[in-house]
């Protein structure tokens, strides 16, 4: 058990105490080089609370020493011995349906769309599909509000539509993940309006409703401080009930109650419905948010303010979480063989090794999200991402989570911007740019995720007005944004974070929502090559999924590996910026196999290549 006496390193040594302390450094841009520092790491706990004034309470302190002792487990680390599994080989490709292809001309992209491209995907190389939800929904956040889990959302087609894919898939030796969205539901499935609709059904339970908390002068505010991931309370209130449901997304996605074991059991037959039809695994959407403090205790606002939302230490690795994960896993994933991977937004590397070990039986893999900004950086700002942080974070994670573990390789998702826009202002480079992230992402040690566009080039959208923005969380950023500052600041801030960069229909054709009418982006022939390419090396040797990793160079704006297996060995050669640097001097038993510029004395900007050992 740790208490306020004991020291900085005892904490840093507590898997939950040493992502605290990293996310702390990383909002504070500060490196994590301080808490190796012997002052710092050799100080008491409580030392530390007083020097750091009003910024840490005591309650703030004593929130943190609840969560780290509440996490028992120390992760087992094993190098060397890689088990092999066809996820760990694969290459997926994320289709945010919704803006892939559209075929039948409404402006929005369907199953016949997806069906369409599934030979293009061969070709690409792309194994596996992991598919964001196509479940009937009344789209207040794109599908992620799912209304019927066991049907097809109409403007996508139809479960004919969807087997046909399937089917499709298979026969061409490639699978297909679902996205999995259980920490909530739409507040239009059966299951919340009938709890809603009478407090006795045996639903009520399945969501957080909780009467008001009224003040002295009458008014009725929400049961507790906690805010929603999309602006504004976490709590909606319904009038005629004189009632208040949580939803940590939208006021349309009513957070399940996991406790319940009703919920766990509907949960789990759905999945097994799907996995009977044949789909391969799961993306599981905000995972590690299903297990909340019963309680639902008050947010400490220190923690809000420094996090981004009041009440996230009540849930964000919840008291149960391990447990739901292995439950999930031994009645649904195991019997059928499938895959997992979890979305696991603010867990660090050691909470994500619990929550991935091999023997632990939870997840496959999971997504962590600490690379997508730079120290000191957050979502909706506006500045040039430092790949020599990425390099450093590659570094770290490959060296230090384990060979018994597999990391996900990423840039860009559908809740982001895209990574080369976020890199450099200077479009010219662009192209260069996605090449060096495709080079590096198939040559690293982890499972590559590529998200719909990325083998294009496409960068973001030339946004002109709010009226182009239909994703909920950029509007109500925006609504929240204008009570600080001028419309066009909002404005800039929104497009400077807003998903819906990569939500716009892709170039294939001209079709458009009425909104993103004239949105467009230059697409680069010679990136879909090159995506090939590497996928196909990749594919030529295990060395790219196995080998060992070592980094022969770090230096500013330089980042040199070597990837080594059964004998062979590739070295790797990365200019992290956007101006001309020197190669690496490989010497003459290495033979250039690859390069996205040239073999001379110097590296283009962002130019990349790929020796073998002769
Ligand atoms: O996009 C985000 C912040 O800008 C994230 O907070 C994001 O909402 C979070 O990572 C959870 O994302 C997932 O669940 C959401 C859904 O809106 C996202 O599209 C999904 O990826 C709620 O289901
Ligand atoms: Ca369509």
């Amino acid at each position: 058990m740790l208490t306020l006496d004991d020291k900085v390193k005892d904490l840093y040594k507590n898997p939950v105490g040493h992502d605290i302390i990293e996310k702390l450094l990383l909002t504070m841009g500060k490196s994590s080089f301080l808490v190796k520092n012997p002052i710092v790491s050799n100080m008491k706990l409580e030392t530390l609370v007083k020097l750091a004034g009003d910024k840490i309470s005591y309650d703030f302190a004593e929130k943190v020493m609840e969560l780290v002792n509440a996490e028992e487990d120390i992760p087992v680390m094993q190098r060397g011995k890689i088990s092999k599994r066809w996820w760990k080989e694969a290459v997926f490709y994320q289709i945010y349906p919704r803006s892939f292809l559209d075929t039948n001309g409404d402006g929005i992209g369907d199953l016949r769309g997806i069906i369409e491209k599934v030979d293009y995907l061969k070709d690409l190389g792309v194994d596996a599909i992991w598919l964001s939800p196509v479940y009937d929904s009344p789209n207040d956040d794109n599908g992620y509000d799912i209304r019927d889990y066991r049907k097809i959302m109409a403007e996508f087609g139809t479960m004919e539509d969807f087997d046909e894919l399937l089917k499709k898939l298979h026969e061409k030796d490639m699978k297909l993940i679902m996205d999995l969205v259980v920490n909530h539901t739409s507040d239009e499935h059966e299951w919340f309006k009938e709890a809603l609709r009478d407090e006795n059904s045996k639903y009520r339970d399945y969501y957080f409703f909780r009467k008001g908390t009224k003040t002295e002068n009458g008014k009725n505010l929400p049961p507790n401080n906690w805010r929603s991931f999309f602006a504004g309370s976490a709590w909606n209130y319904y009038k005629n009930e004189d009632i208040w449901a949580l939803h940590l997304f939208s006021k349309k996605q009513m957070d399940l109650n996991w406790d319940n074991e009703n919920v766990r059991n509907d949960v789990i037959d759905m999945i097994n419905w799907w996995l009977d039809k044949g789909v391969d695994g799961f993306r599981m959407d905000v995972i590690s948010l299903i297990s909340k403090k019963p309680e639902l205790p008050e947010g400490d606002e220190k923690i809000g303010e420094m996090m981004g939302i009041t009440g996230i230490e009540n849930y964000y690795y919840g008291p149960h979480l391990h447990e739901y994960l292995r439950e999930i896993r031994a009645r649904a994933f195991d019997p059928h063989r499938a895959f997992s991977v979890g979305e696991t937004p603010g867990l660090g590397m050691e909470m994500c090794k619990l929550i991935t070990g091999e023997e632990r039986k939870e997840l496959d893999m999971v997504f962590c999200f600490d690379h997508l900004e730079t120290p000191g950086h957050g979502k909706y700002e506006d500045y040039e991402y430092d790949l020599n942080y990425f390099r450093d974070f590659i570094i770290n994670w490959t060296e230090n989570y384990g060979d018994n573990r597999r990391m996900a390789l990423f840039y860009d998702n559908h809740d982001n911007p895209r990574m080369i826009s976020k890199i450099t202002h200077n479009k010219e480079l662009y192209e260069p740019l996605a090449k060096l992230l495709a080079l590096m992402q198939f040559t690293l040690k982890g499972t590559p995720f590529v998200y719909q566009g990325e083998e294009m080039g496409i960068s973001n959208y030339e946004f002109t007005s709010m009226d182009q923005i239909t994703d909920v969380e950029g509007k109500g950023t925006y609504a929240e944004l204008l009570l600080k500052m001028s419309a066009g600041e909002a404005f800039h801030t929104v497009v400077s974070g807003t998903r819906e960069h990569a939500r716009v229909l892709l170039p294939w054709n001209s079709t458009r929502l009425p909104e993103h009418e004239g949105l467009d982006v230059p697409v680069y022939p010679s990136v879909t090559k090159c995506y090939k390419d590497l996928i196909a090396l990749r594919r030529s040797d295990l060395a790219f999924a196995y080998g060992d990793f070592y980094c022969i160079s770090k230096k500013k704006d330089k980042f040199v590996y070597k990837r080594s297996y059964e004998g062979r060995e590739y070295i790797i050669d990365c200019n992290l910026s956007g101006e001309p640097i020197k190669a690496y001097n490989v010497g003459m038993v290495w033979e250039l196999i690859y390069t996205t510029g040239s073999d001379g004395d110097m590296l283009a900007p962002y130019e990349a290549r790929i020796y073998k050992l002769t």
